[in-house]
């Protein structure tokens, strides 16, 4: 029996060589978006990436981009606010969205994120994945969940990214692993294959590179 969501295979050469092509090509910041009517033309195919603030959303596009300081990674929670576009060549969006989940954040502030954020995941045509990061030391939190059942309601399909992995034990992998797939089982927009990364050590950088160039 094989198991449900089961970490995404390696690529093989070809795609493997697809996805190089693709973030060979560059990756440049183009704008940061509050609002709807700011963001860029729906003329190429885009993924986001999603998740709790201080998840790795923007260290994970820095080693995607080979790019160290493209998509500012913070110490501080919550410093990305806007929905930042990258360009990668002509072919794709690669878009950093705010990170939730942090308590400090006034409700005033909190509510208009959730707008955006909801006026995106559901409005934008050509939005082709969400990513949803996941710290591999913590699994599926509560916040995580309102995404999820965004992302089922939009019926845009996500795939979840276990991130930071390298702060786990490999041997400690399988368990949150099976308490992410439980969870996972839930939700009917989701991906059904999982890629564990460490944007520190370069774990599964290629496989989501391969991926995100094999979207069509
Ligand atoms: N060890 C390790 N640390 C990581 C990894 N990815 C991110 N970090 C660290 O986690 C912290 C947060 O990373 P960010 O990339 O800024 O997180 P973010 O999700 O963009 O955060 P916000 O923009 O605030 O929502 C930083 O100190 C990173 O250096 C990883 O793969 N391994
Ligand atoms: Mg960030």
């Amino acid at each position: 029996m094989t198991l449900p969501f089961p970490l995404a295979p390696e690529p093989d050469a070809a795609q493997r060589e697809a996805g190089r092509m693709m973030f060979a090509a560059g990756a440049e910041f183009l704008k940061g978006v509050v609002a709807m009517d700011g963001m860029p033309p729906d003329d190429r195919l885009e993924v986001c990436f999603a998740g709790r603030s201080n998840v790795g959303k923007s260290s994970l596009i820095n080693a995607l981009t080979g790019r160290k300081n493209l998509a500012r990674a913070s110490n501080t929670p919550g410093r990305t606010q806007e929905i930042n576009f990258f360009t990668l060549g002509t072919a794709r969006y690669l878009v950093d969205l705010p990170g939730y989940g942090f308590a400090e954040a006034p409700v005033k502030v909190v509510e208009r994120w959730q707008r955006l954020l909801k006026a995106y995941l559901s409005g934008r045509v050509t939005l082709r994945r969400a990513f949803v990061l996941i710290d591999t030391r913590h699994g599926i939190m509560k916040a995580d969940e309102e995404i999820l059942a965004l992302l089922d309601r939009a019926a845009v399909t996500f795939q979840v990214v276990m991130t930071k992995a390298d702060k786990v034990k490999t041997s400690e992998h399988d368990k949150v692993l099976a308490q992410v797939r439980a969870a996972l089982s839930k939700h009917p927009a989701a991906y059904p294959e999982i890629v564990l990364t460490s944007a520190e050590k370069g774990d599964g950088i290629e496989t989501l590179r391969a991926i995100i160039a094999g979207l069509v």
